[in-house]
């Protein structure tokens, strides 16, 4: 990169002008300049495309709503840089190696099917048809299909992975690890426990009706740019925002909106919140129970004094159970406890609860700070309590959001990307499709990697993603790919996975969703699902850089036509029509009746969500308060010794979990390094460390291995002491893979108890 490494605190808003600024930069810098323009003015409007970036929602009103971090991965995919089969000539995939993720995904788009030749070292093209079959060849010499493991990435379309899983199931498998493993799995355990359902009750719209909004363990204003607009307009009509974030959060703080001519103009900022809270990582559970603790106290004083109490004692009569149970686990929670795990005061949650208290209408949102702890799904289930006292469900401007990461990852769900599928959904694919499918529960992607490294598992077939790089103890999961007899990736650009083969290797190029993608029935479109269970149709625009590249839809069908034949299904004709697909999905999962007509609709349709609508699907029909205690500890550590670091591994604002765009974090004034580690200033003087200096970072764990990165520079940052923070990918060497969270098998990557050490130089190269 041509930037100096720097650190520049950032004193403007979120959004405004850095951020029209870097939009055009990025737009400006990539070759297809017009069409990008065009590509964006056309993101999520009429039928367009979906932006793939994240899930929020989109606001039909606005005429044109696109954020600057949907801009980069538009103009990402966009690019007219090709890795060609000369390249993989020059270059062999030991050389690749060596690189950095960015140079690996900046070389540009995949053209053709590329299958690893170990002697030379190198991919080299092989025909589609050569590949089909080499997958084939595998799959059929399978002892067991459970040899086989299925991952997928949440950009996949749900008609791609919907045919995609049922090829799996009728092959006899439910191994679809996936990234939500990874990701908000703990709020679909915790709210399917509570409330009957595993998804967010709440519409887009609700955020114009609530008057306050509690923001946990998120970071809006990099990874759900367009959340802000929603948390602005609330906070401007005097809904209270609060924040709870261990590190402080510029977007959470003050946001501009680039697309208002008068903020930009006047730069006028808003503010965002009106309460910040920064417990330490881990603490929200013991933070919700504060609050709770608070608001009991005042719900009895009230009844003590005959004045009505502040639960909705109605609402928990006809709708909830486990009262009882819970107040008892909240009078046994002792406020020393609730201070120690949250680092926040009993005067900072009295606040809290306060806001909470005086607002008739909340709605909770929550993301990676929440899920990706060991406690995470009891701390999902406390946010729950917490609405759940209060009747915030069932009524407008109330409710629960689990904001979800990738675009379509929840409609991968519930298209059956599922480890373990609901028996119903598989009664329903056997009716209509005649088989029978596996009841067996399959892997999650800890469970796949732990398979691979006992050599259990011979294929691993990926719908888009770079598991290499997002799972967790990089050695060990390279490890795991390396003992594969074959890996497979349908991809858009190259990628670490790519280069951690097993013994044989393919690498499928595919359509991303702003392309164009005519089938013999003609041009195609597919259909995601957002944070708020509205689903629409996304029809790509752009010319693809190559007629070599596939959509995800043929391709899936072609691989399962290889191995399968058209015995049970026809598999070419559903990639030749994807309205025929829509059909079988119509008929085997609720909620779609007449799907193919109503992807018409502008905005798409909902699809109802039970809970939402005061029925639960629990064994008692009641949304359930939960009564965990308060861990004793929430940071995983080793041999009962707590580790005088625990360090949470994030995003910058210049990237797309593994893809990195670019080296800035320009909210948090990084410019131009990604190797940083944000702490304390008091905790770095304690230390006898200065500002700049690098360190090593060690995990403390409790198998002997050693994990560490080092030439992490330090920068002191607003966190909590005790607390750190750095960028994943390049920390995942230090989260076990044995470290994840209870009931979701998610690994801990916001919870890792580290120490860290001086040091002198840094690793060029993390993975072997
Ligand atoms: N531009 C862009 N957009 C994205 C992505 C991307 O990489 N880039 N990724 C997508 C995906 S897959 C996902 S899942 C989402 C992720 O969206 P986020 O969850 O916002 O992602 P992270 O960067 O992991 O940020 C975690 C936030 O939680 C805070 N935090 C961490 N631990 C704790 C804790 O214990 N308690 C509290 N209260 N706060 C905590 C951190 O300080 C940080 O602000 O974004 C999606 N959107
Ligand atoms: N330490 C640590 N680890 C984490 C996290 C963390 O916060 N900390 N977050 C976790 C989370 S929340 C998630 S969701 C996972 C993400 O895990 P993944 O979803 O596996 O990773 P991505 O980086 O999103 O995948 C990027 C690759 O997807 C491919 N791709 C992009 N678009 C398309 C497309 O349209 N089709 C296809 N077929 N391929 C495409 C490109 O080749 C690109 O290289 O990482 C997890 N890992
Ligand atoms: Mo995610």
């Amino acid at each position: 990169m041509k930037f100096k490494p720097s650190i520049k605190p950032y004193s403007g808003a979120a959004g405004g002008w850095g951020s029209l600024e870097a939009t055009t930069r990025y737009v400006l810098d990539s070759k297809k300049t017009l069409s990008n323009l065009r590509n964006l003015l056309r993101v999520n409007k009429g039928r367009g495309f979906d932006c793939p970036g994240c899930a929020w929602g989109d606001d039909n009103h606005s005429t044109f709503s696109f954020c600057e971090n949907g801009a980069k991965a538009v103009s990402w995919e966009a690019t007219r840089k090709a890795v060609e089969p000369e390249f993989f000539h020059q270059h062999s995939v030991t050389t690749l190696r060596q690189q950095s993720d960015y140079f690996l995904e900046y070389q540009g788009r995949l053209t053709q099917p590329m299958r690893y030749n170990s002697v030379v070292d190198r991919y080299q093209p092989i025909t589609w048809n050569e590949a089909f079959s080499l997958i084939a060849s595998h799959i059929n010499g399978l002892a067991d299909p459970n040899q086989l493991e299925l991952y997928t990435s949440g950009r996949a379309s749900n008609e791609s992975s919907y045919l995609y899983q049922l090829f799996g199931r009728m092959l006899g498998t439910n191994n679809f690890p996936d990234c939500s493993n990874m990701c908000h799995e703990a709020s679909g355990v915790g709210l399917k426990q509570s409330i009957g359902v595993g998804k967010g009750t709440i519409h887009l719209e609700d955020f114009e009706k609530a008057d306050a909004i509690f923001v946990f363990g998120q970071n809006p204003g990099t990874n759900h740019p367009r959340m802000l607009h929603s948390l602005r307009h609330a906070a401007d009509r005097g809904a209270k925002i609060v924040s709870f974030n261990t590190l402080r959060e510029r977007g959470l703080e003050r946001f501009a909106d680039p697309q208002n001519p008068i903020d930009m103009l006047t730069s006028k900022s808003g503010q965002i919140s009106c309460a910040y809270f920064q417990p330490n990582l881990g603490g929200d559970m013991a933070a919700v129970r504060g609050m709770v603790k608070a608001l009991l106290e005042n719900h009895r004083l009230n009844i003590a004094s005959d004045k009505p109490g502040l639960f909705d004692d109605a609402f928990i009569a006809e709708h909830c159970a486990g009262l009882d149970e819970y107040l008892a686990a909240v009078d046994a929670t002792r406020w020393e406890h609730i201070v120690r795990q949250s680092g926040l005061s009993e005067i900072q949650l009295r606040q809290a609860a306060a806001i909470y208290q005086h607002a008739g209408r909340v709605i909770c949102t929550w993301a990676m700070g929440i899920t990706q702890h060991k406690h995470s799904v009891a701390t999902v289930r406390e946010i729950t309590n917490l609405q759940l006292l209060f009747g915030q469900l069932g009524k407008p401007g109330a409710g629960l959001c689990p904001v979800r990461g990738h675009s379509n990852v929840q409609g991968n769900r519930t298209m059956g990307i599922d480890e373990k599928p609901p028996a119903k959904f598989l009664d329903n694919l056997a009716k209509h499709f005649n088989f029978t499918p596996p009841r067996v529960p399959g892997h999650n992607t800890v469970e796949a990697l732990e398979a691979m490294l006992r050599g259990e598992v011979k294929v691993l077939l990926a719908l888009g993603g770079n598991l290499a790089a997002a799972a967790p103890d990089t050695e060990r999961t390279a490890r795991a790919l390396r003992c594969c007899d074959l890996t497979v990736h349908i991809s858009t650009k190259l990628n670490r996975s790519h280069l951690i083969t097993g013994k044989e290797a393919l690498i499928l190029p595919t359509l991303g969703r702003t392309e164009l993608d005519m089938q013999a029935s003609g041009s195609q479109f597919i259909t995601v699902e957002d944070s708020f269970s509205m689903v629409h149709a996304s029809e790509g625009v752009g010319k693809p850089i190559s007629d070599e590249q596939r959509s995800e839809t043929a391709i899936v069908a072609g691989i399962a036509h290889a191995v399968l034949g058209d015995e049970h299904l026809d598999w070419l004709e559903l990639a030749d029509d994807y309205h025929l697909i829509r059909d079988h999905i119509e008929a085997t999962i609720p909620g779609f009746t007449h799907f193919n007509q109503r992807c018409d609709i502008p905005g798409g349709f909902y699809l109802g969500n039970a809970a939402a609508e005061l029925r639960f699907s629990t064994p008692n029909g009641k949304a359930n308060f939960s009564h965990a205690a308060l861990p004793e500890f929430v940071i995983p550590h080793m041999n009962g010794q707590q580790a005088p670091f625990t360090l949470q591994t994030l995003r910058s604002h210049d990237q797309y979990n593994t893809t990195i765009y670019g080296l800035d974090d320009r909210y948090r004034g990084v410019y131009g390094q990604r190797d940083v580690l944000f702490i304390h200033p008091d905790d770095m003087s304690a230390l006898g460390l200065n500002e700049g200096e690098l360190v090593e970072i060690e995990t403390l764990w409790n198998d002997g291995v050693i994990r560490k990165v080092s030439g992490f520079k330090l920068v002191s940052y607003a966190i909590p002491r005790g607390n750190l923070a750095a960028y994943y990918p390049e920390t995942n060497p230090l989260v076990p893979l044995s470290s994840f969270g209870d009931e979701t098998h998610t690994p801990t990557s916001k919870s890792i108890p580290v120490v860290i050490r001086r040091c002198e130089q840094t690793d060029s190269q993390r993975i072997a």
